[in-house]
Parts: C-alpha cells; structure tokens; sequence
C-alpha cells in the first residue's frame, strides 16, 4: 500500500491501492455508496452502466462513477453532496417508476429496494416497461429453481456478467437496444429450456429481484411467500470436494435459500446442487426413528426395495433396545469369531471427527484394520501412485492456481459436471489466455474452452502418457537441474519410454502424432503447468500406473511446488480428503501412518490402552469378497451405500444379506440400510458441527443450520454410544474435544487448533505457526520421502481386464451426472434436482443409437457378463463410437449391476470405467423420455 494512491474521501486522506476504485475505498473506510450494476463479489468487473454510486469530484463538471472510477493522487472526492445524493435519487426514482413497486413485485428485499426503501422512494407508479409488449410473458418459470421477473429488470448487465465472465457458462446475453434492451437465454429461449446449467450466479449478483429463487415464492412462482428469515447461518456445502462456503438462510427450521460465501475455494460461487439441491435434508423420507429388522423379514440380496412398506421389514425401536441390539450383534461376533470377522465402512461425508472416531472405534473397539470408506472406490489408485512418488496423497497445489498457470491439464474428469466451481477457475484462465488440454475419450463441455481436446480411446491413457513423455525426452524438453536435485529413476523412465514415440501410439490411442507432440511441448516448455486428474485415471485396473506417468510429466519437466504448478487429483467427497487424513483406510492410522510399523502402533496402543491389529486390512471390495467366504460376519455401515456403489452390484448386495449382522447409520433407508439388522437415523450435514477438509487441503467448518428431524441423533454421538456398549471407556462432551484428540496425533494439523478453525472458518494445512497462514504449494524444496526425492516409476501398457468381443461389442463406461449425487440418496431426495433428472438413463452417441436400429427416448437393456438392466435410451454426442455410458444415480437402472469388480492391484480400485457390453431394445419397451 505504501505506493498506493493518496487522495481525499469526504475530507479524510486515504490511500488507495492501483487495483481499486473509489467504491472500493470507500467501502474499506465504511461508507456505503449506493450500488447497483455492481456486483460487489471477487470475479466481477465493474462496468460503472447505472450511475447509482454518482460522486462528486472537485473541480469535475459531471458527476464520476465512483465503482468504475480510479481515483488519482490529490484527487478531492465527496460521497455525500447535494447534487451526488439528488443525482442517485434520479436515478432510482426512474428505475423504480419503471418496475413494478415494491410491495407488488416478487423481491422486496432486493437490494434495489433495500437501497430505495433509505432513500424514501417506493416506486408508485404502475407503468412496466414491457407493459405494451403482450408478446413477451411478464414471469419466466420454466426453470425448476429460478423465475425471471423482467418487468424488476434494470438492464445492469449484472447477469450477463455473472453468466459468461463469472461462471463462463455464456448462457446469459443482453437483447435489442436502448429501452428495449434485455436479458435473454441462448436465444429468447425460456430459461427452462436454454443450456442454463442452473447455477444462480445470475439470481446471486442480480439487484433487483428480476432473477430470484423460487423456494423463496408460492406455488406460483410469482408471489414472494418468505420475507425474511429466522436465521443465517454460515457453513459449508455438503456435496463435493471443492468445499464451497455457503450462507445457509432459513425459515420455520426449513432451509430457504443458500448463497456462496467468500470463501478461498469458492469466492461466492455456487452449483446448481449447493445452492438448489438442499431440501434432501428436510425430506418426509428422512429416518427419524431407530429401526430394527423384524424376525419374519427375509434377508435377501435379490430384494428389491423399492415400493415395499419398510414396516414389513423393520419396526420401530426406542434407542435403548436399538442400540444394544446393534452392539449387542457386534460384540457376539467379536467373542465368537473375533475382530478379523468384523468390518467397517465410514464415510466421506460425514465431518473429521466422525472420521476419526469411527475408525478408532473399528481399531481399538473391534482389533481389526478392516475399516474403510468411498475413497476406495475413487481416488485410491492416485494415492497409491502419490503416495509412492511424492510420498504424500493429499494435492500439491489448490485448484484455484489454474489462475496462475500457463498449461492447464485435464485428464479423465469433467469438471463442469462434478466439480463445477472449481471449473469455473480453468474457464477463466482460459480466457485469460492459458493452453487448456483436456484428455477424455468422452466430449465435454470444458473442450469448448480448451486449445488442445484430445478424445482418444478409453483405456488407453499409459500409452498417451508415455508418448507425451517421449517427446519430453527425445526433444530433451525435460529439466535436467530439477530432475538431478529432486528426483530419482528418470534412467529407468528413460529406458521404458523408447518404443513409446507418438508415431507408434497413434494407432492405439486414437490421436495423431503430431498433437500429442504438440501437446507434449506445450506442456513441456510452458513457465507454469498443472495437471489436474479424476476417476478417468483412476477408476481402472492400471489406474496406478495411470496416476504414475502423470507424476513423471510433472517431475522431469519441474511443474511441481511452483505457484501455477503441481499435481492435483480433484477429490470427489466433500470430505474424502479428510476421512483419509483421519484414517478411515485400512493401511494407515491418521495422517497415512502404517498399521505395520511396529514404533507407530506402540504409540497408538499406549495412546488407546489397547493391543491393536498388527496386520492391514481388508478395502472395500476385499471385504464384500470376506463375506462371500464366510470371513467376515458382521459390519458397521455408515454414511456409505455400497448396495449401490460397489461394483457387481448383485455380488454386493449378496454379501450384505449374509451377513449375521448388519448395523447401518444412515439419513435414508438406502438400499444398503434395507438388508440391516438395526438402522440408526443419522444427522444430516445441515445438522452438524464439525470441520471438514476440501481437495485443496482446506480445513473448513460447518455449522448447524437445522434441527435433527424426529429422534435422529447426531453421527459423532452414535458412533460413541456404540463405542460405550462395545466396552470403550470414551468420554468426549463436544466435537471439539474430538477434534483436539485427533489433531494431537496427526502432524498435518499441527497448528490448526479447532478455534482457529472456528475463528478463521478456513486453514489451509500444512501450517507454520498457530498464527502463521497454511501453505498453499506443497514440495517446494523435496518431497516427504524416504531420501527426500521425488520418485519416478515408469509404467508399462496393459489393456483393460475385459475388453469387447463378439458377445458384447460395446464399452460401458460408468459416471455422474451435474444434478446427481452418487447413488441418488440424497439427490433423489432434492426437488429440483430431481426435477431436471428424473429418470434413469444410457447414454450412446446419435451414429451408434442409428446404427443398432434404435431411438433415442426407447427403453433399452444393457447387459454385461454381471447383469442386464434396463434404461431410457438418451443421444448424446459426447460419447464415444463403441461406447455407452450410464450414471451410477438411478436405483431403477443401477449401472452397478452392470460393472466389473476387477481391482488395480495397487490401489484396489474397481474398473468402473470399462467393461464389455451390449444392448437391446428392453423386453418391455416403454418410451418414457
Ligand atoms: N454432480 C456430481 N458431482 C460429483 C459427484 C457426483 O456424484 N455428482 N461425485 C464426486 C466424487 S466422489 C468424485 S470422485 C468426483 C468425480 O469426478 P470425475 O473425476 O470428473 O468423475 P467421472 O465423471 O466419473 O469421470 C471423469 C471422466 O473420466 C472419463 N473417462 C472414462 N474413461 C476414461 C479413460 O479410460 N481415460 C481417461 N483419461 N478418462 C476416462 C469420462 O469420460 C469422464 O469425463 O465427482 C465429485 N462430484
Ligand atoms: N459405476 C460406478 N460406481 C462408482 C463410481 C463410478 O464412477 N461409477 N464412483 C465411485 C466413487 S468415486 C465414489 S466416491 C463412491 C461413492 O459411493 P457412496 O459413498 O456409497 O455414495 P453416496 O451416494 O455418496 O453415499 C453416501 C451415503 O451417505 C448418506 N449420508 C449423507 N449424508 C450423511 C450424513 O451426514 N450422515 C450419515 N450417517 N449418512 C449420510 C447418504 O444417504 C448415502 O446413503 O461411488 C463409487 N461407485
Ligand atoms: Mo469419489
């Protein structure tokens, strides 16, 4: 600041740094001018069109905009003149005499009549200024969460801008002219039917209400029913690992509306499932009682629950009887099979502390390692190969350094669909002017914005990889100096990548020579480059070595511990991070200490009074395959649903009906819960304290924002109850006791103490100081291993386990979808979601859906050597010729059923993304879509 620029606001002297305007100084010295076309959030230009934040400069004639307006050294600037304040009455008076008046239009808590309301203008008049035109419909509703009031429309640009430079969804546009000007979807499309993704950024910088939530409104969608709320509450959003901060409103215990906080991962910015997709948690299905199974019930994997009245199955219990019955099964098979027959699956959902004492309860409580959770289905491979590389699973620099790079990759993820905030940082550097290559054999939106799209074959992501690294080293593109100070087996890498030239693997990954070279260059030689990667990489049975030639692009060109370099898996739940942080895997205590070293599990028998198992244990699918062979008897399930989620559905769904005793936590009867012994109705996200931990390392906080529904009880208290009855001696009075105890053994949170967290709502670990900010870029000098090097491990091209023959030509490849959640439990469950994806799905390009004689809307069957099912057949050219996707959501098409359970024997992770398939039309065909 000290070279900022000097000049006097309302008779003080103030500095101004060169980035801000006089509003913004004025702001920061806490005057309010009036505004309106600017939208006071990060990411937004001003544009200085609605001339309500007018100031008068000293000496000017005319009046200055203060939002767009730098002020100059000397320059004399007063905020509150006659003429200034009488100059925004104008302004006001006109925009209002052009709307409907306040107590008629739908927002009146709009910033416009917030700011109208104190300058004492109500807007009588009753002239739109689309009145004469009958053509055009007053109110939009067609969009499920959002109306559009244009008669409210001050022409701002707020929207558009919000739209197309914010967002980068370029949805939003700005029509005709002079008085006739307005906003208008793709091309005067209704907004329900435009390419809108839904995300209201536009209702969030909208002034005036034209643009507002429809959960704030009757039925109608016109009448705002809710003026104002109960309580705003700030905390986080529940879905995915971006983290985003949200300010939580709510009415009558009911959430009514959620804004995007200025929170680092998000900066305001919210998707269409953290800002509209809330009600699951309010919804009629919740558990608000404790069930247990009844004895005439049967215990089938084939059961399908769906309109089945769960009280055939179950009936209700108080606590008591619930909670000794689902310790009472647990401690039966501990006596008489011991802890080795006994298993836990955790969840990413659910906060750190539950984490923690979840798999401190399996460890101390039950002697096995058999704990784990999602993560094995997702990123584990990617940890495998990180963990082995760089010695560290966690990202090494946040997603938000796109901003800094000048090469962008993006490998086997589809940001804008699961990670659509984190998306809208590499659409702008993009814009801005970086080399975006987005890899995927399926087409996506963020190709649109990309310099190099690359749709090469599934499956073939070694051979890619190492023909970009044969460039490398052929055209000595490599950084010699980083690589001889940092990193180790380059000769080896060397050696391997021979007979990998871009020539030869044109042929098996599908792009030509010549831009994998260029790619390869690109990449190479850019001052600053980052990779970011997903399940494309990951989800295969090489998905390590995937993940393995992606850290050796990063460590022989040096595009690591930079701003604007690094390696970074997009983590998927939003506290996937965190859970493995926790220990929540089999392998690790926390902090991704091994169960096999004997010092480390000294300290963690001293520290829980308990002989602990000295051997890893099972992961996910190896526990499913236990119970098969009668090995494991009994499990504790918590905020995971594997009858949907794991591979082989029908072979999971099996293994959780043989099971002697099944207690699952859940805020749903899922399909998992369904083959329960006991079920423990759960706290939702919006129900709970605890901190979370996002895909860049940021330890965040959520808050409760509603109360538990019925007699449902909080996840941290059950997993203790439990704890209690299976004979632990725990005592904790608040999460933040549980908080404590876990940071004392985990060195990542060193200095992240819980009121730190509280107070600052978001720590970036590792930490220096208690007072010191977290660090952002990781391995700026070595690499947590062993000799402190990074190490390169060359990989070798192996086909997927099942590739297309005769019997099933085609490819499945498996997937989300931007309004689904996983396996639909909680999605399903939300209105508006649920509204824009109703029904369950395959996908195949328009060619294929012609060339096997089929139409797109017809009821189709697909079937794998696991299982055939049924599906509405969509067009969608993004797919790949050969290929047809499905989305994991749908209990009414579940592509689990279809999947196949084959692991990466590194990583264990399933090959969800491809096995061999076929289709036919379905044996009762019904069009549906
Ligand atoms: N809307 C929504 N968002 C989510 C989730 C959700 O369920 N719904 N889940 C969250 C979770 S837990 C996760 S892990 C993330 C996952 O987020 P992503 O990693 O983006 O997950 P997917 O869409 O499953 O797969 C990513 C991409 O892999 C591509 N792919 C398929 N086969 C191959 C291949 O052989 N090689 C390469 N390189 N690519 C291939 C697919 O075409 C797809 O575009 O999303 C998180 N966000
Ligand atoms: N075919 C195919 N399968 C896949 C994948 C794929 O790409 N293709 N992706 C895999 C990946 S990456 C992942 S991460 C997994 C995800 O697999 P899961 O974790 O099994 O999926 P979710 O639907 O997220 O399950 C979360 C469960 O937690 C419950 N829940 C939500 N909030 C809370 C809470 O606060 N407390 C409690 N107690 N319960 C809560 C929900 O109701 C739901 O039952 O799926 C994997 N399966
Ligand atoms: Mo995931």
């Amino acid at each position: 600041m000290a070279d900022g620029v000097i000049f006097t606001l309302d008779g003080k002297t103030v500095t101004a740094a060169d980035d801000e305007t006089i509003w913004d100084v004025a702001k920061r010295e806490g005057t309010r001018i009036p505004h309106l076309c600017h939208v006071d959030m990060p990411g937004y230009r001003p544009d200085g069109n609605c001339r309500a934040c007018m100031v008068d400069v000293e000496g000017e004639r005319v009046l200055a905009a203060s939002c767009i307006r730098k002020p100059s050294a000397g320059m004399v600037v007063t905020t509150d003149t006659e003429r200034a304040r009488k100059s925004r009455e104008m302004v006001f008076e006109l925009l209002a005499s052009n709307m409907r008046p306040a107590a008629d239009g739908p927002d009146q808590q709009s910033m416009f009549w917030q700011w109208a309301g104190s300058m004492g203008i109500s807007g009588d008049r009753y002239s739109s200024k689309f009145a004469s035109d009958d053509v055009r419909p007053e109110f939009d509703i067609t969009n499920p969460a959002i109306a559009v009031n244009l008669d409210s429309c001050i022409t701002c640009g707020a929207c558009v801008r919000a739209c197309r430079e914010v967002q980068v969804n370029d949805v939003i546009g700005m029509a005709e002219r002079g008085n006739h000007s307005l906003p208008v979807f793709d091309m005067h499309d209704p907004m329900g039917l435009s390419t809108c993704v839904t995300c209201g950024e536009c209702v969030q910088a909208c002034p005036t209400g034209a643009l507002y939530e429809k959960s704030l409104m009757d039925k109608t969608g016109k009448t705002r029913v809710i003026q104002e709320f109960d309580k705003v509450i700030d905390t986080l959003c529940p879905f995915c690992g971006v983290g985003c901060q949200t300010s939580v409103a709510v009415k009558n215990n009911k959430i009514v509306q959620v804004d995007g906080r200025n929170g680092y991962a998000n900066e305001n910015r919210l998707c269409v499932k953290g800002r509209f997709g809330f009600d699951y948690a309010m919804s009629p299905e919740r558990l608000t009682k404790p069930l247990i199974r009844r004895d005439d019930a049967p215990k089938s994997g084939d059961l399908d629950m769906r309109g089945v009245d769960p009280l055939t199955v179950f009936r209700e219990a108080t606590w008591e009887e619930a909670l000794a019955r689902a310790a009472g099964g647990l401690k039966r098979i501990l006596k008489d099979h011991g802890g080795q027959a006994l298993a836990g699956f955790g969840s990413a959902k659910g906060s750190n502390e539950e984490a923690y004492l979840f798999q401190k309860l399996v460890r101390q409580g039950f002697g096995t390692n058999n704990v784990d959770h999602c993560t094995r289905l997702c990123h584990a491979s990617s940890v495998a190969a990180l963990m082995e590389g760089v010695g560290s699973g966690a990202v090494s620099a946040p997603f938000n350094d796109a901003l800094k790079a000048e090469c962008i990759i993006v490998i086997g993820a589809r940001p804008t669909t699961n990670h659509p905030v984190a998306a809208t940082y590499f659409k702008q550097a993009a814009k801005r002017g970086a080399k975006l290559i987005v890899m995927d054999p399926r087409g996506q939106d963020l190709m649109r914005h990309a310099s190099h799209s690359l749709r090469f074959k599934a499956g073939s992501d070694v051979a890619m990889l190492n023909a970009l690294i044969h460039v490398i080293v052929e055209e000595k593109l490599y950084d010699e100096q980083y690589i001889q100070a940092n990193a180790s087996g380059f000769e080896a890498l060397k050696a391997k990548v021979k007979d990998f030239s871009p020539e030869a693997m044109a042929e098996v990954c599908g792009v030509e020579a010549s831009v994998l070279r260029d790619v390869a260059r690109t990449y190479a030689t850019a001052e600053r480059s980052i990779i970011f990667w997903g399940m494309g990489i990951s989800q295969h049975t090489h998905g390590t070595d995937n993940a393995r030639c992606l850290i050796a692009l990063a460590l022989i060109t040096g595009h690591v511990g930079r701003p604007g370099t690094g390696l970074h898996p997009l983590r998927g739940q939003n506290n996937v991070q965190g859970a493995s942080d926790a220990g929540l895997i089999p392998m690790y205590f926390p902090d991704y200490k091994s169960v096999e070293n004997i010092d480390i599990r000294g300290a963690y028998e001293n520290f829980w009074g308990q002989t602990l198992d000295p051997k890893r244990g099972l992961t996910v699918v190896e526990i499913i395959d236990a119970i098969h062979e009668g090995e494991i008897k009994g499990m504790y399930i918590m905020g995971e649903n594997p009858a949907m989620s794991d591979p082989d559905q029908t072979h999971a769904r099996q293994a959780l009906a043989m099971l002697d005793h099944l207690v699952v936590q859940d805020i749903f009867l899922t399909e998992t819960a369904w083959h329960a012994d006991v079920v423990l109705p759960a706290s939702a996200h919006a129900e709970k304290l605890g901190t979370y931990t996002n895909t860049n390392r940021q330890v965040q906080i959520g808050r409760p924002a509603l109360e538990l529904p019925g007699q449902a009880r909080q996840d941290w208290e059950l997993i203790v109850e439990l704890a209690r009855r299976v004979g632990l001696d725990w005592n904790y009075g608040h999460v933040s006791d549980v908080y404590a105890e876990m940071a004392s053994v985990m060195p990542s949170l060193k200095h992240i103490s819980w009121d730190r967290v509280e107070r600052e709502g978001s720590v970036v670990y590792p930490a220096d100081g208690p007072d010191k900010p977290g660090n952002e870029i990781i391995f700026s000098s070595g690499f947590p291993t062993a000799d402190g090097r990074g190490r390169i491990v060359p990989a070798d091209l192996l086909p997927p386990d099942e590739v297309p023959d005769e019997e099933f030509p085609l490819v499945l490849t498996t997937g989300r979808l931007l309004e689904h959640w996983h396996t639909g439990a909680m999605t399903r469950r939300a209105g508006v979601l649920d509204a824009i994806e109703p029904h369950g799905i395959a996908a195949m390009n328009p060619y294929e859906i012609k060339r096997h004689g089929l139409r797109q809307g017809e009821m189709i069957a697909v079937e794998t050597r696991r299982g055939t099912v049924d599906a509405i057949l969509r067009a969608d050219r993004e797919v790949a010729d050969g290929m047809v996707f499905m989305p994991f959501c749908f209990n009414e098409s579940p592509a689990n059923m279809l999947t196949n359970p084959m692991l990466d024997p590194y990583g264990k992770i399933p090959e969800f993304k491809y096995c061999a398939a076929r289709i036919a039309p379905a044996a009762k065909a019904e069009a549906a879509e």
